[in-house]
């Protein structure tokens, strides 16, 4: 067996926890019960890369189940949980070496798909990924790594969420939910907008920075805290970044001009500023919930990779329907990946009438929405 993993011995623990995300990912459970037996993916040899979590390994397990002859390796060391790593190891599961025959990709993050030989799916698109993910996924780990890291109670402390986006309105609203008063930055007049009549305060980040005690960048930009913030903010205030790499956040700013830094423990350094005055830096300014905490919950990673299982069967099963391109997977799959997730929340869904699918010209079984629909 070719494998190469920090510590095969971590196999157990890890078989344990994925038995228990297995309960939580209802949408890949769902697709091995219905092309368990037919195996669609038969024949078909997949290389993943994709961060080696314990949701990832039920990812891998359930194409595994459908077929597949699956092989992986993780983007990068630090997205590496190595109990996942070690479970999926001990099955069998190798890391990739050089593979023909590709039919196709599919494509699970924003980032382009630049030199294509092969036809992809992009799954980034799929409203069961995009919203998700970025909203109610952000919405729970965002708090989790600021808990882990810091300890600190919210209620009660100015929090600056800069971008209201889709991450931007998850984040700003479960840090209102612990009772943190939330300030919002934005550019964009329509996300402003939203952001005020959900009853936040909207500011610039000159305004907001010495008054915060929590700072959270969400908008995909750079340069969005700067020397000219880091110099007013209060005592001890935390900084963190869930949204673009490490680029929002002017952390090689910090580095040149604090005085000192001590770290506390991995991934929480407190830099002294020329003013006495603390700052406590999460994550090196990398994503927040992805260094201080375990990423996103094993649900809501399970409506992206049903999404990926989705897509790797119509691209083995269905090659002649993509041609060389990116494609989005059809709308019935997106509705499908929503249904798959509704019986574990005892979600009862009502049925068009013959009548009500006439009315409105929406077929009984779907889609119900147009394929430019806005969520
Ligand atoms: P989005 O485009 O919906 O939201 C970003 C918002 O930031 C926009 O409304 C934009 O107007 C605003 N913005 C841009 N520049 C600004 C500035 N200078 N000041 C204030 N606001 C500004 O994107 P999104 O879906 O919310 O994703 C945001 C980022 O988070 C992306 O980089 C995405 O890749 C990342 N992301 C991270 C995770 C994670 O788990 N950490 C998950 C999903 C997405
Ligand atoms: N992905 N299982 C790092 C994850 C990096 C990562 C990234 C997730 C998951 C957003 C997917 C402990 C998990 C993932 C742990 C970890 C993602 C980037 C997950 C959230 C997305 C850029 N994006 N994700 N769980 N790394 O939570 O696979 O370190």
């Amino acid at each position: 067996m070719v494998y190469k993993v920090a510590d095969i011995s971590l196999a157990a623990f890890g078989r344990k926890e994925i038995e228990l995300a297995e309960n939580e990912m209802p949408g890949l459970m769902y697709m091995r019960e219905k092309y368990g037996a037919s195996k669609p993916l038969k024949g078909a040899r997949i290389a993943g890369c994709l961060h080696m979590t314990i949701q990832t390994a039920v990812l891998i397990e359930t194409l595994s189940a459908l077929g597949a002859e699956v092989s992986w390796s993780s983007c990068n060391i630090f997205s590496t949980q190595d109990h996942a790593a070690a479970a999926i190891a001990a099955t069998g599961v190798p890391y990739p070496q050089y593979l023909a025959g590709i039919r196709g990709l599919s494509e699970e993050t924003t980032t382009g798909v630049h030199h294509l030989y092969r036809p992809a799916i992009n799954v980034n698109d799929s409203v069961t990924k995009s919203k998700f993910d970025n909203y109610y996924g952000c919405r729970e780990s965002l708090v989790d790594g600021i808990k882990r890291a810091t300890d600190v109670m919210l209620a009660g402390k100015v929090a600056v969420v800069a971008g209201f986006g889709d991450v931007g309105k998850g984040c700003a609203q479960s840090l209102a939910a612990y009772g943190a008063r939330v300030i919002v930055t934005e550019i964009d007049p329509i996300n402003a907008l939203q952001a005020a009549m959900a009853g936040y305060e909207v500011a610039t980040m000159e305004d907001a920075a010495p008054r915060a005690n929590v700072f959270v960048t969400t908008t995909g930009n750079r340069d969005i805290i700067r020397g000219e913030h880091f110099l007013v903010m209060p005592e001890d205030a935390i900084v963190s970044n869930i949204g673009h790499f490490d680029v929002e956040i002017d952390v090689a700013w910090l580095k040149a001009n604090a005085k000192s830094v001590v770290n506390i423990k991995p991934q929480v350094d407190r830099y002294t500023m020329p003013s006495g005055r603390h700052i406590l830096l999460l994550a090196e300014g990398r994503l927040v919930n992805l260094g201080c905490a375990t990423g996103h919950p094993s649900f809501v990673m399970s409506f992206s990779f049903t999404n990926q299982v989705l897509a790797q069967i119509a691209l083995w099963t269905n090659n002649s329907a993509f041609p060389l391109g990116v494609h989005m997977l059809p709308k019935e799959l997106d509705e499908e990946v929503a249904r798959a997730h509704l019986k574990q929340l005892n979600v009862k869904l009502t049925t068009l009438s013959n009548e009500q699918s006439k009315y409105l010209d929406i077929p009984v079984s779907g889609p119900y929405k147009p394929a430019h629909y806005r969520y």
